[in-house]
């Protein structure tokens, strides 16, 4: 059955927000219509609306979300009405050549239709008023009242959970969080050092105390993201007042950080990594730039079997990494709240992105009645 509701509608790069009243698809056999309780705003939206990430428009942003499961399609059996979910950007085929070596995140489907900004099965889910269609980042497009997905993007998690804390689970979270305990080697007592105190950063600070290291360096250029990596445990440097290498070098014996974790997409930012790893270290670059840009290294700070590893979603694996987040959550182990800086209603969205742009927010998160 289709449904009416109100979505925030991106017509072009540029451009404000439109709030309109849309029209959802027919739910498919394997859909699951969300009703949607709170969206994050994340820089991969902030790239759409700036020009440097190229979709079709019209366009529903929106990749951070959690809400709950208002129906789903014949085939649907992990969740029913009513459940608590979280949303995952990126659904995989199971069984292409990337499916198949457990990188999901090169998934063939996942890779073609993505840039369409289409659902996964390559069909529209929803509509403006006159009929026109309307594309949806990253599989998604959150910032609605509802949200049609595939299934398999529906996680179910705590009810207890918040929902706007929730919703950092899949996109943010999940990917600093998952870098440190996914995709990096972090051994107990290791000193990490993590560039950038966004929110992905902010989580992979944390992932690595989880992990069990010991001294965790955190660099930003802002004092009050710094003031937040303390209050989470990290030793705070600031990118140009302090000396980094020296700070790292003087608590390894001067080797360098054995694992550093790159979350602030500045080509300052990844030579930093190379420089402050230590022979045979490990760095995760998390970050990201236009992907037409050049960065340039000495080439001494690659060598000494250094290993260097690009992840752009933590080495996700929604359904077994949601529900433990949301438990590290509510048992206190995993700080959420910090990372909050406004919560907004979906008129509030531009505003909310022109604060993201300017570096005053961590994460502001549209909270839908
Ligand atoms: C991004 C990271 C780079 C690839 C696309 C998604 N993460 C979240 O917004
Ligand atoms: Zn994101």
């Amino acid at each position: 059955m289709e449904r009416d509701y109100r979505a925030a509608v991106l017509a072009g790069a540029g451009q404000k927000h439109r709030i309109e009243t849309v029209r959802s698809a027919p739910l498919g056999a394997k859909d699951v219509l969300v009703r949607v309780r709170a969206a994050g705003l994340c820089h991969t939206d902030l790239e759409v609306i700036d020009g440097s990430l190229r979709v079709p428009m019209p366009v529903v942003l929106g990749h951070e979300a959690a809400g709950i499961v208002e129906a789903v399609g014949g085939e649907v059996e992990h969740v029913v009405p009513g459940d608590h979910v979280v949303l995952s950007w990126n659904p995989r085929c199971g069984h292409c050549f990337y499916c198949d070596r457990d990188l999901p995140i090169l998934c063939a489907q996942y890779l073609a239709n993505g840039p369409k900004a289409l659902q996964f099965d390559g069909r529209p889910r929803a509509f403006r008023a006159d009929g026109e269609q309307l594309h949806a980042l990253m599989f998604l497009g959150a910032f609605g009242e509802f949200c049609i997905v595939d299934g398999q993007q529906a996680v179910p998690i705590d009810r207890e959970m918040p929902f706007d804390r929730a919703c950092l689970l899949g996109c943010a979270v999940m990917t600093g969080v998952g870098a440190a305990r996914n995709i990096a080697h972090i051994e107990p007592g290791a000193c990490v050092l993590v560039i950038g105190c966004g929110a992905v950063g902010l989580a992979a600070l944390q992932g690595a105390r989880l992990a069990g290291a010991g001294t965790v360096f955190a660099v930003d250029l802002r004092d009050e993201k710094l003031s937040l990596a303390k209050s989470l445990g990290a030793v705070p440097l600031h990118g140009e007042r302090d000396d980094v290498l020296a700070a790292v070098r003087g608590a390894t014996d001067g080797r360098g950080a054995d694992v550093v974790l790159e979350s602030a997409g500045a080509p300052s930012a990844f030579r930093l990594t190379t420089e402050a790893v230590r022979p045979g270290g490990e760095v995760v670059w998390l970050g990201k730039l236009d992907v037409e840009r050049d960065v340039g290294f000495r080439w001494g700070s690659l060598m000494q079997e250094k290993r260097i590893r690009r992840s752009s979603y933590g080495g996700a694996e929604p359904a077994r990494d949601f529900p433990w987040l949301a438990r590290a959550y509510l048992d206190a182990q995993l700080a959420l709240d910090p990372l909050i800086s406004r919560r907004i209603t979906l008129d509030e969205l531009d505003d909310g992105f022109a604060a993201l742009r300017n570096g005053e927010t961590i994460r502001s998160v549209v909270m839908f009645p």
